[in-house]
């Protein structure tokens, strides 16, 4: 049984009424073949509100950074990705298991940027012994950073870094519409120079299944394969497309209320004993565990028994996440239960 309040991820959100009606009605047709109108609808609506030429509906984040990757690279070539990057942590490498592709870790700083001194240290030189230095991945906003946002002057001077040095710049956006938000920034400004981009629409924005990479035509083409090989190709796919379609259109500007919420969280775990808040940005809230009676995963099992969900990361750490399906009075109650616990 899922926790009545469930701050564990905004993965666990469920699909509007409006949503549902959509995929009821949705038109479908072979993806494989090109031929499924919803999907191209989806894909060529993402493509637009990024200002790329073309977009990919993918199964997941994990499935859309994968393909990013193989399309850009070859066997023995390096990304440069930050230590504690979702792509290096949480997607089991698989550009390093399936593609040959090798990661070069650089040290994330704690807003979620890589320093650009590192970025350029990190690219290797022509040179027999080393590897082929071909990819910058950015993420933006980022996860273990406490869902810190990337700006576009920043993102900008990393892609002329990477186009200087002749390497692409992929984004991992995850959350980029909470950045664009949060910033109140449109999407285009935070990837303007980016050559590829996987955005989700299952986390924040409350779809059902699903993430879109947006890139060239010729990139996308090349990512279409990297997708087929993969498993990807979905044939009558419209129906997740459809709640795609609805999660841009009428769950982006909502998020503020996220954002909000996640603030009144940590200011109340800020007004009680044993723990402590991190700085939050967007809909991701970070707490150290530092109490007598708990550690954080003991204080993540006390919570789930009164009906609060949240994930225990490491021995004193903690995140919760807000979403859509989680009100401000949810917030108010997570506190009472905590306050009473602690
Ligand atoms: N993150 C999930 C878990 O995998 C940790 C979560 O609950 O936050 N990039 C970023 C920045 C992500 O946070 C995630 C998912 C992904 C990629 C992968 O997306 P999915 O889960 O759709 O493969």
């Amino acid at each position: 049984m899922p926790p009545r309040i469930d701050l564990r991820s905004d993965t666990v959100t469920q699909p509007t009424p409006a949503m549902r009606e959509a995929m009821a009605r949705a038109r479908v047709g072979d993806d494989v073949f090109g031929e499924d109108p919803t999907v191209n609808e989806l894909e060529a609506l993402a493509a637009s509100i990024f200002g790329k030429e073309a977009g990919l509906l993918v199964t997941s984040g994990t499935q859309g950074n994968l393909v990013c990757l193989l399309a850009h690279c070859n066997r023995g070539d390096e990304v440069i990705m930050g230590h504690d990057s979702h792509t290096y942590n949480y997607e089991q490498v698989g550009s390093a298991v399936l593609g040959g592709i090798a990661p070069r870790i650089v040290p994330n700083q704690p807003d979620g940027t890589l320093r650009l001194e590192d970025i350029e240290a990190a690219i290797m030189p022509d040179n027999v012994h080393f590897g082929v230095s071909r990819l910058v991945s950015l993420e933006n906003t980022h996860n273990r950073r406490g869902g810190a946002f990337l700006t576009p002057d920043y993102t900008q001077a990393v892609a002329d870094l990477a186009h200087r040095h002749g390497l692409k710049l992929h984004i991992d956006g995850a959350r980029i519409f909470n950045a664009a938000v949060a910033q109140k920034a449109d999407v285009k400004a935070l990837t303007r120079d980016a050559d590829s981009v996987t955005f989700c629409l299952s986390k924040g924005l409350s779809a059902p299944v699903g993430s879109v990479v947006v890139g060239s035509e010729a990139f996308i083409a090349r990512a279409r394969r990297m997708r087929k090989v993969l498993g990807g190709g979905m044939r009558q796919a419209g129906v997740i497309a459809a709640a795609g379609i609805v999660a841009l259109t009428e769950m982006v500007d909502r998020l503020a209320e996220d954002h909000a919420n996640a603030r009144l969280l940590a200011e109340g775990l800020a007004r009680l004993p044993g723990v402590e808040p991190e700085p939050v940005h967007t809909n991701i809230v970070y707490f150290r565990v530092d109490h007598p009676r708990y550690t954080a995963p003991a204080l993540q099992d006390a919570l789930q028994a009164r009906g609060v969900g949240v994930l225990a990361l490491g021995p004193d750490r903690i995140r919760a996440v807000t979403h859509y399906g989680i009100e401000t009075g949810d917030i108010e109650e997570t506190l009472d239960i905590l306050e009473a616990l602690l």
